[in-house]
């Protein structure tokens, strides 16, 4: 309880920081940055994201959380866009938020106000987003991919009735949970799930992201499988943002 407190008072503060992990093409291309939330407690140090992610879904602060993180992903993407680095931003939202009314009109409210185009972000979801009220849910991304935002369903394969699922959702990118490309060189059956997701993804019009990509075998494997780009450990770990801006320009 109290570090649920200490979570909302670091909110109001601005002592919690975004980092920013590159999705890159096998070209070398820069396709998108993900924003991935950090927070060091004052006494306590480092806070795992999974342990007050899972403490602010279930406490109802996720609202409040996913605005922060909008507001300074939305900043930030604004910052790089003046300074002539205009890469796309994603931002993980969760089917709490997405059950939010209104969430949609204040995602195009939050562009506005920042001046950044609706192109230049992208929110990452789960398959849980269908679970509570598929219909609501349906709706709400129906009004953000309206405003132009891109949706891009997160963790695939790791949730149930997939295939459903990807018909229902209004996305344009999928990623293939890192559980599936993690072993991806050496075990046959992984490689053959990721296959058939790339083929399956790419039949549906989807782009296809591979996370958690950390040797150079398993990247040559997923070019040669027709993926689009990878995120991981090879390329980068998330940055913090003056580290992301000199990646960003290292690389032209
Ligand atoms: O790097 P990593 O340990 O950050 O992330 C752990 C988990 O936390 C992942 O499932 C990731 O999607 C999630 N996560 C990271 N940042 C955010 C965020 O800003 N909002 C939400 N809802 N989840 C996040
Ligand atoms: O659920 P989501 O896909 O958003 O989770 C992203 C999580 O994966 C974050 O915790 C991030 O730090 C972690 N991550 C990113 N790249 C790698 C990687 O190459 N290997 C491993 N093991 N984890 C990674
Ligand atoms: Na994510
Ligand atoms: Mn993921």
């Amino acid at each position: 309880l109290g570090l649920l407190g200490d979570l909302r008072r670091a909110l109001d503060a601005g002592d919690v920081e975004l980092h920013y992990q590159p999705k890159v093409g096998f070209d070398g291309h820069v396709a998108g940055l993900e924003a991935l939330v950090r927070w060091v407690h004052p006494e306590r140090g480092k806070v795992p994201p999974d342990e007050f992610i899972s403490m602010a879904e279930s406490s109802g602060l996720m609202p409040r959380l996913t605005e922060y993180v909008l507001e300074t992903a939305l900043g930030q993407v604004a910052r790089w866009r003046a300074d002539g680095l205009e890469v796309p931003v994603a931002v993980n939202v969760s089917p709490r938020d997405v059950h939010t009314p209104g969430f949609a009109g204040a995602v195009a409210g939050r562009l506005a106000r920042h001046g950044v185009p609706a192109g230049a972000l992208q929110l990452e979801i789960t398959e849980h987003v269908l679970l509570e009220d598929p219909q609501r849910a349906a709706d709400t991304l129906a009004g953000l991919t309206g405003h132009g935002v891109k949706m891009s369903l997160d963790d695939f394969g790791t949730g149930y009735s997939s295939l459903v699922h990807l018909r229902r959702l209004p996305v344009s990118e999928l990623k293939i949970d890192r559980s599936f490309v993690a072993r991806l060189a050496v075990d046959n059956e992984d490689a053959e799930i990721v296959r058939c997701t790339v083929d399956l993804a790419h039949s549906l019009g989807l782009l296809v992201v591979a996370e958690g990509v950390e040797d150079d075998e398993t990247w040559e494997r997923l070019r040669d499988l027709g993926c689009d780009a990878v995120q991981g450990w090879l390329v980068a770990a998330a940055m913090p943002p003056d580290e992301t801006t000199a990646w960003l320009r290292a690389r032209g």
